[in-house]
């Protein structure tokens, strides 16, 4: 029996187990696996790979591949060239290929389709975004899932929640808000307005942790004055929730080992990063940082502490508006941009007119389909690479445990541009990896941990320059809530985005009095596409939902980006339904 680390982007970073015919199972000394896995990789080997590199629809030779994409790379001009690397893969040597477009002088795509709104947000506030992971999160008395949704994206947590009062805001009645002592089914885009509130009223009743409130943040007082000024109405009408609600979350949670868990649900929004520090000021106000079983977790920067070994200069633009249409040649590595960016429209009309689209990756997709070039990947069992977690402070490793029957590793791929550029090459893959896990960990249990996690996260400090927690001091909100559904987008257990098994239903809520496959058109200022719909009675009137990876998942989203953290903004947006004769 050998072991690896699940390469894919999720909270748990699964350990696991491969016997000598590649079966996967989960390892069962693992902490945080526990030996289990999830859908994907019980099913791994029954996705189908891209077998051949193809070159405008013809199947060549991998080094003939090679040659090609040399070739390009010389015939444009390098500032007219595009790195854009999506999250298929979140092992620490996908990031490699970016050395060579650096060296290059190629334009980086840079930015985030997922969760840089709310870490903009996190680091702000607490100066670095750390984790809370499920060994921390079982010290807990109470779990406020907050946008996120971890029976169907972060698994390796329900043992944790075994047994806790749990409250949950959502739109959506997920698995878990049937287990709650209390659903608050809140608005979109109203958790910015319910965390002021929750200030507020943690004030009025005067549960505020002073102790914590003076040793240890800054500008707790204007903070105060600066929510006293906003009108209440305002903050119950904009999250759509009840005194009574309200009133009861504060019930459950006084006095006791709190951890709120915020997924990517409540930032997908020009204000995202404003979202997670009024999250945050409600956890500070409670005193629940650097403490056992409590804080605010989020998907973390699992690279806080480590040397990042890829680290480059170079030009970039903002990765949730890249206009490909602007350059020669597209390089798109581990991604979908076709389905997962927003704006479909947008990404379509630019890469077709881009001269030349390169695409890199394990299956066929939307983006495959349309690319010039297309190069396979080497699997993860099939190469060398590290997992750092952003759900957890294990660091996994991730031998070699196979040769690939066909395709190319990021490193060698990188290395033959290297050499046949004349750049200076790469060190070995080893001490490359052996140089990340040296600069951070430490061992407990036989497994590599990161160092950062040997005590509570911000028990000792918080990272910011005056070493304390920042309340924020405002926000900028100027969506205009017209009429219309608000369109959700979230996980769902069989795909991993765009990958594995995909959702193409539109759910609606009952009220709509749709009936299964019914075709329905959405129309907004971005787009317009039609839907097969699924009733469901987990939605609120005003709600309808896409899974992440359905087909047509961004005809309608926002061709726009956040405040800050250059973060997509799937949600910010409301849709027009009608029936499609
Ligand atoms: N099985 C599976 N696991 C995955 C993934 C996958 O595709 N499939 N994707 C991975 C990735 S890339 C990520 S980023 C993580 C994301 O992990 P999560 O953040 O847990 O995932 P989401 O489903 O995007 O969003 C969580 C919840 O936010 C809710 N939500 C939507 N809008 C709002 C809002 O305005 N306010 C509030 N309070 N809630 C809202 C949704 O209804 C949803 O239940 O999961 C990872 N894990
Ligand atoms: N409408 C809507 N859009 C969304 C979201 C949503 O919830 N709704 N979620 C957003 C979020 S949170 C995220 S993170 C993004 C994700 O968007 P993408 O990063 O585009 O993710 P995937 O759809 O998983 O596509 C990943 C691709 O990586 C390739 N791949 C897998 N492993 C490897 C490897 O080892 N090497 C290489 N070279 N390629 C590999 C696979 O072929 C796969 O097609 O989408 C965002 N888009
Ligand atoms: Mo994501």
């Amino acid at each position: 029996m050998r072991f690896t680390t699940c390469p894919l982007d999720c909270f748990d970073g699964c350990s696991i187990a491969v016997n000598k015919d590649l079966k996967l199972k989960g390892n069962k000394s693992h902490p945080i696996t526990q030996g289990y896995l999830c859908h994907h990789l019980n099913h791994y080997h029954t996705f189908e790979r891209i077998e051949e590199a193809r070159y405008l629809g013809q199947s060549i030779k991998i080094n003939d591949a090679l040659a090609i994409l040399s070739e390009k790379l010389r015939t444009y001009e390098p500032s007219r060239t595009l790195y854009f690397k999506g999250s298929g893969n979140l092992g620490v040597m996908q990031g490699v290929t970016k050395r060579f477009f650096a060296e290059h002088k190629a334009v980086l795509a840079s930015g985030s389709l997922c969760d840089e709104a709310g870490d903009a947000g996190i680091s702000e506030g607490r100066g670095a975004n750390l984790c809370l992971s499920p060994l921390h999160v079982k010290d807990a008395e109470v779990v406020i899932l907050w946008g996120r949704n971890p029976s169907v994206t972060n698994s390796h947590m329900l043992p944790s929640l075994k047994g806790k009062t749990l409250i949950v805001i959502d739109p959506v009645k997920i698995d878990l808000a049937f287990n709650a002592a209390l659903h608050i089914q809140i608005k979109p885009r109203g958790d910015l307005y319910l965390a002021l509130l929750l200030c507020r009223l943690v004030a009025m009743e005067e549960m505020e942790d002073q102790t914590f409130l003076q040793e240890r943040t800054l500008n707790y007082k204007d903070y105060l004055e600066f929510i006293n000024g906003i009108p209440m109405r305002k903050l119950l009408d904009k999250s759509h929730v009840n005194l009574d609600e309200v009133g009861e979350l504060l019930h459950l949670v006084k006095g006791k080992k709190v951890s709120i868990l915020v997924g990517i649900g409540v930032q997908k929004y020009s204000f995202g990063h404003s979202v997670l520090r009024a999250i945050d000021a409600f956890g500070a106000m409670l005193g629940l940082f650097g403490k056992k079983g409590c804080g605010v977790g989020y998907l973390s920067n699992s690279g806080f502490g480590f040397t990042s070994p890829f680290k480059v200069n170079a030009k970039t633009e903002p990765l949730p508006i890249v206009n490909f249409g602007k350059y020669d040649l597209v390089f798109i590595q581990g991604g979908n941009p076709l389905n997962q960016m927003p704006c479909t429209s947008k990404v379509k009309e630019g890469l077709h007119k881009a001269k030349c689209v390169v695409y890199f990756g394990l299956h066929e997709n939307e983006t495959s389909s349309k690319a010039d070039l297309v190069i396979p990947a080497l699997s993860f069992l099939e190469k060398e690479d590290l997992k750092l977690s952003y759900g957890h402070p294990f660091i996994g490793r991730m031998p070699k445990l196979v040769d690939g029957k066909s395709g190319i590793s990021e490193y060698a791929l990188t290395q033959a541009l290297l050499s046949s550029f004349g750049y200076e090459v790469l060190a070995s893959e080893e001490s490359i990896i052996e140089g990340v896990i040296a600069s951070n960990s430490s061992e407990k249990d036989g497994f590599l941990i990161s160092k950062t996690y040997e005590e509570y996260p911000y028990e000792k400090t918080f990272y910011t320059k005056s070493g304390k927690f920042e309340f924020l001091e405002e926000f900028d909100d100027d969506f205009d809530d017209e009429e219309g559904f608000f369109l959700i987008a979230a996980k769902q257990n069989k795909s991993l985005n765009s990958q594995f098994v995909t959702d193409d239903y539109l759910y609606v809520p009952l009220s709509l009095g749709l009936e299964q496959e019914e075709r329905v058109r959405l129309t907004n200022r971005y787009g317009s596409a039609e839907y097969s719909v699924m009733p469901s009675d987990k939605l609120r009137d005003d709600c309808l939902l896409l899974y992440s990876g359905a087909k047509n998942a961004n005809q309608l989203t926002p061709y726009a980006m956040s405040q800050e953290g250059n973060c997509a903004t799937y949600q910010e947006m409301k849709v027009k339904l009608e029936k499609v004769q």
